[in-house]
């Protein structure tokens, strides 16, 4: 990396949700980059010197040591944050200060928990505002009434983004339930834990954030996942698919060609949110592959899937795949089940069909605002129920914006 600076990423994680997803993710990735629990990295030849691709992510302390460049916040239950953000915030500059060539932030924490959307909103709308270029990517973990959840998830998930969907440039929602099916038919987990999930996600994070930490034949940034993916500002959650996922008993049956993976992206099994593409159209698609994995290979099976199925754009799309390419093989944690593997690839897709994970959202919101369930709670917190109808139009806004984006092109066969 010439020039001498680094393109920093920082990292937030908040609520529990949030921190253990942090815990998995950046154990993941200290294995990936040779980083030893204490910061020690015997590999890197360079201390001192921040201009390695780890370094966007790891920080050098003045003794060699590697600290990730992360804040992680959690709060009581019933604490209001809006006392801690100028604390958090104050870390976070911190951070920014520190760094010769910031991108932008990552920020993890689920819809449904207190902390996770009360103080990610809180959050969100300050980085914005005092970051305003710098681009912020968020994951959302998606509530499943499967995985133990409290009742009011639906309330703070429409709450939070309608507050934010103006302060994050792309989200990308794991949706629980669909990563605990995915850790039972692939992984044989009978019971999964959060910790399962968690390390699944970490797979998906670190194939995501991959070329931003290594050097790669074909380097996608921060920036540019918003400039492939995101058609529209509001139209800004794409859909995540990875492969291949499999026990470490099966893997030896699965050849896993690159064929074979890049097919499974366009396979609803393999998706981090239940909906169904085939009922939508894609705006844009992005393919993330690690690992043993030429240009050649990737250009074939790309085209050999376009002739095989159905992959139906909208009109406006150059209907092409973006591609990214990095060299190094996957990593997994020993422990986790997850075989380890040649290549993977994570593909991100903008496609209208998530709106029905919106669907699904809202429908489960009015059936408790309909009685006005809890709602007394949040009034007792000093909000007022009109934030609640008023988040409300603005999801049904952003299913209508979907349904709009998938009718484009079609108006010729409705006009008279
Ligand atoms: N994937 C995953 N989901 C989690 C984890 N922990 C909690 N969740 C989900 O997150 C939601 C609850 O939010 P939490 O993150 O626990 O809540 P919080 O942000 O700490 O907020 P509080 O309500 O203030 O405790 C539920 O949908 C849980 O299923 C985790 O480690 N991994
Ligand atoms: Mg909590």
């Amino acid at each position: 990396m010439p020039g001498g600076t680094t393109r920093e990423c920082i990292s937030i994680h908040i609520g529990q949700a949030g921190v253990q997803m942090g815990n998995a993710c950046w154990e993941l990735y200290c294995l990936e980059h040779g980083i030893e629990p204490n910061g020690d990295m015997p590999g890197d030849t360079s201390v001192g010197t921040e201009t390695d691709s780890f370094n966007t992510f790891f920080e050098e302390t003045g003794s060699g040591k590697h600290v990730p460049r992360a804040v992680f916040v959690d709060l009581e239950p019933t604490v209001i944050g809006k006392e801690y953000d100028n604390a958090v915030l104050e870390e976070i500059r911190k951070m920014a200060d520190s760094a010769t060539g910031l991108q932008g932030f990552l920020v993890f924490h689920s819809f449904g928990g207190g902390t996770g959307s009360g103080f990610g909103s809180l959050l969100l709308e300050r980085l914005k505002y005092e970051f305003g270029k710098k681009s912020i990517l968020v994951f959302s973990i998606y509530p499943s009434p499967r995985i133990s959840t409290a009742v009011v998830e639906p309330y703070n998930s429409v709450l939070y983004t309608h507050t934010t969907i103006e302060h994050c440039d792309c989200a990308f929602m794991v949706d629980n339930q669909a990563i605990y099916e995915i850790c039972q038919r692939a992984i044989g987990i009978g019971r999964p834990t959060y910790t399962n999930l968690n390390r699944i996600i970490g797979q998906i994070v670190s194939s995501i954030t991959a070329s931003l930490r290594f050097d790669g034949a074909l380097n996608v940034d921060l920036k540019e996942f918003q400039t492939n993916l995101v058609p529209y500002p509001r139209i800004h959650f794409p859909l995540a698919t990875y492969s291949p996922l499999h026990s470490s008993e099966r893997a030896a049956n699965e050849a896993n060609t690159v064929q074979q993976i890049t097919n499974d992206c366009f396979d609803p099994a393999h998706q981090m949110v239940k909906c169904d593409p085939r009922n939508g159209k894609y705006m844009a698609v992005c393919l993330l592959y690690r690992g043993n994995v030429t240009t050649n290979e990737v250009s074939y099976a790309i085209a050999k899937l376009k002739a095989q199925r159905a992959i139906q754009f909208v009109d406006w799309s150059p209907t092409g795949f973006k591609v990214g390419l990095n060299y190094e093989v996957p990593t997994v944690i020993p422990s986790s089940g997850i075989a380890s593997m040649q290549r993977a690839v994570c593909c991100l897709a903008n496609t209208t069909s998530i709106k029905d994970a919106w669907k699904r959202l809202d429908e489960k919101f009015d059936m408790m605002y309909s009685k006005r369930a809890f709602v007394h709670w949040y009034v007792g917190e000093g909000m007022e129920e009109g934030e609640f109808s008023e988040a409300r139009e603005d999801l049904a806004a952003l299913e209508k914006d979907y349904e709009e984006v998938e009718m484009e092109g079609d108006d010729a066969e409705y006009e008279e």
